[in-house]
């Protein structure tokens, strides 16, 4: 394969059951393969003391050098920021959100006409499953490709609700500004000549994972979104509806976030922290369901673009650590890996460290 994108080259995940369509049924009993045990041993910090840091974006075009510091140490020790006044008008974002509901609302069958297509990972369904007997998520997705626009498959775009399709391309095209602008911020931060990091993003693939959690009356049995870090490599989530649900690790504990309104979820992605030779961090993170509630959810990932080799970058190799701590491989070998791993807290991570 050359250095264009198709989702199908990358293989898939093997379909399940519908989640939403499973919960319609007011189960009592909830399959057994839904069951996490690890959903209730682990530990969350419930009282609400320890958030992310909040980054303000528009202080970045006068340089404000508090706020790049405070960016910097975001990125370096939580990996996960929220993101207010980035630019991103609140009706682009209202109509993506709205867009997203509507279409969760259609019946299956209409929404089974943007479905998984065998051995892809986009579409609507279930991504990473990779066994039969492997433990499955209480949620659903449909994810595509957006960016660059020549990768979509438009087959598979709603055309229910009728104004989706715009709504997602207004909204991906936002989402890039603020990627941009993030990338130059934190290139200057990590010491690189500050277009260094826009340059290998520049064409890169944007895809947009929707989520789709129905509520359990056994919540707190199941996983919304099992742990995992992002393969990719600057991640900006957006909670669709008022419910939150995220949790991120830190010190071995789990912090649910509280999430502003208006603002952006961020997250370093495994490629960010694999460039920084390890200095920014990507971090585990999933997603828990609640009670009486949906919880709707969507996900930008962004990554370099095809051509752009993943490893360290040899600027950031500093001479006091002269060690590179992660592999250098294509970004195809990469995907690829990605697409035939389990989601698994940070495993990825693991097969691309290097021993000292
Ligand atoms: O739904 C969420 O809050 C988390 C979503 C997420 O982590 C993902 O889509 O990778």
């Amino acid at each position: 394969m050359g250095t264009e994108v198709n989702s199908r080259d990358f293989g898939g995940s093997l379909p399940v059951e519908n989640v939403q369509a499973l919960a319609s049924n007011n189960l009592e009993d909830i399959p057994p393969r839904y069951i996490r045990s690890e959903a209730e041993s682990s530990e969350v910090l419930i009282d609400g003391s320890l958030q992310i840091p909040v980054i303000d974006m528009s202080k970045f075009v006068d340089d404000d050098n508090d706020e790049l510091t405070k960016l910097h140490l975001a990125c370096k020790d939580w990996g996960f920021f929220q993101l207010i006044n980035h630019g991103a008008s609140e009706k682009v974002m209202e109509k993506m959100k709205i867009d997203i509901q509507e279409f969760f609302k259609l019946p299956l069958e209409e929404k089974m006409a943007c479905a998984q297509l065998p051995n892809s990972i986009e579409g609507y369904g279930q991504a990473f499953v990779v066994s039969e007997d492997q433990k499955l998520d209480w949620g659903d997705m449909l994810f595509l490709l957006a960016q660059p626009a020549p990768v979509r498959n438009m087959k598979i775009w709603p055309t229910n609700p009728a104004s989706f399709r715009a709504s997602l391309e207004e909204y991906s095209l936002k989402l890039e500004k603020v990627k941009f602008c993030l990338l130059k911020s934190m290139a200057r931060n990590l010491g690189l000549e500050s277009a260094k990091l826009a340059t290998l993003f520049e064409d890169g693939i944007q895809g947009v994972r929707m989520n789709y959690y129905p509520s359990c009356v056994l919540a707190n049995k199941v996983m919304g979104l099992t742990p995992h870090s992002d393969a990719t490599g600057l991640t900006i989530l957006k909670q669709v509806n008022e419910v939150d649900g995220l949790q991120i690790k830190n010190n071995g504990k789990w912090v649910p976030i509280k999430t502003l309104p208006g603002s952006f979820i961020i997250n370093i992605g495994d490629i960010i922290e694999i460039m920084s030779n390890g200095e920014y961090k990507s971090i585990e993170h999933r997603a828990v369901v609640n009670p009486q509630k949906q919880r709707i959810s969507v996900a930008a990932f962004h990554s370099p673009n095809m051509k752009t080799m993943i490893g360290p970058l040899p600027d950031l190799v500093k001479d006091n650590q002269s060690y590179y701590y992660y592999k250098t491989i294509t970004h195809q070998e990469f995907v690829r890996l990605v697409v035939t791993s389990k989601l698994d807290g940070k495993n990825l991570l693991t097969h691309m460290k290097l021993e000292p």
